[in-house]
């Protein structure tokens, strides 16, 4: 009895957070930040709001001295200009006044750009991110006999059918990709990016893991990341690089380190039987549910 209300439990759970918690991706109308995947992300977004409560009050402040002075001492109403050129009060206000609010913003700042830019040691797992025009390509470190790297394009709308990826709300246009880069929760990961030898300059950006930087030809990037939740996420590359710049999406699905092994060893033989399997594990939850909706 018991059991069966667990297992009843388990499977409410189970549709509950089926629905919205699969991808992270633009939304219409979005105007704010993605939901953060990593520590990092969470750190952006707090400084974000917390930027805000310098620059909300600061531009409402100069918006009422501005229109205090154009009504004030109008033309018509103040005929006689007043020729004060010093007012030692007033200096030291706008100087000290500016000083603190700098000292406000850059200690947070600098704090948040040196937690972004010390690398763990030791990275769990290290991919090496190509950009070429106009797709990425993947590389993992230490895949050892079986070296596994892939090309990953924007999935083209006549081939989802044959790649399973139909639903468009988990595998939007213009984002989805024929093959996701794919990589364990919980993880710190190192991710070397560069552009083809003859390519041009790309970017690889990930905006839900706080992550952007250039992929440049002979030059070899580094960042990192530690994704804190499952999923799969979308970004672009974020550097102009020619015509089909805006073709050639990011997408990364973040799995259990169960899940992440059983990829990798399947994907250094078949790719695309490592991804089917991997996207009938992830997606079975997703799939009950919408029988769910079905049904009612
Ligand atoms: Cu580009």
């Amino acid at each position: 009895m018991i059991k069966r209300a667990y297992a009843a439990l388990a499977a409410i759970a189970c549709l509950l957070f089926a629905t919205g918690s699969y991808a992270d991706q633009p939304k219409p109308w979005e105007t704010g930040l993605q939901e953060a995947a990593t520590g990092n992300m969470h750190e952006i977004r707090w400084f974000e709001a917390y930027t805000l409560w310098f620059i909300i009050p600061v531009t409402l402040l100069v918006l009422v001295l501005l229109i205090v002075v154009m009504v004030k001492f109008r033309a018509s109403k103040n005929p006689v200009p007043s020729k004060t050129s010093h007012n030692t009060v007033i200096e030291v206000i706008w100087t000290v006044g500016p000083v603190l609010v700098l000292l406000f913003l850059a200690v947070p700042s600098f704090e948040l750009l040196t937690k972004q830019l010390t690398f763990p040691q030791n990275p769990d797992v290290t991919v090496k991110a190509t950009a070429t025009q106009w797709q990425w390509n993947y590389e993992y470190e230490n895949s050892g006999n079986n070296p596994l790297a892939f090309d990953s394009f924007m999935l083209k709308e006549p081939d989802r059918a044959a790649a399973g990826k139909e639903d468009k709300s988990k595998y939007p246009r213009l984002l989805a990709v024929d093959n996701e880069l794919v990589l364990p929760v919980n993880k710190v990961v190192r991710v070397l990016v560069t552009a083809a030898p003859t390519d041009v300059i790309h970017s690889f950006g990930m905006p839900s893991f706080g992550l952007k930087i250039d992929a440049v030809p002979g030059r070899l990037n580094e960042t990192w990341f530690k994704a804190d939740r499952e999923g799969l996420y979308y970004g672009q590359c974020s550097e102009l690089c020619g015509k089909d710049h805006a073709f050639m999406p990011i997408a990364i699905r973040i799995v259990s380190q169960d899940q992440y092994q059983q990829w990798l060893t399947t994907a250094a033989g078949d790719l695309t039987k490592a991804n089917k399997a991997l996207m009938a594990a992830v997606d079975q939850p997703a799939t009950v549910n919408v029988a769910e909706n079905v049904a009612k």
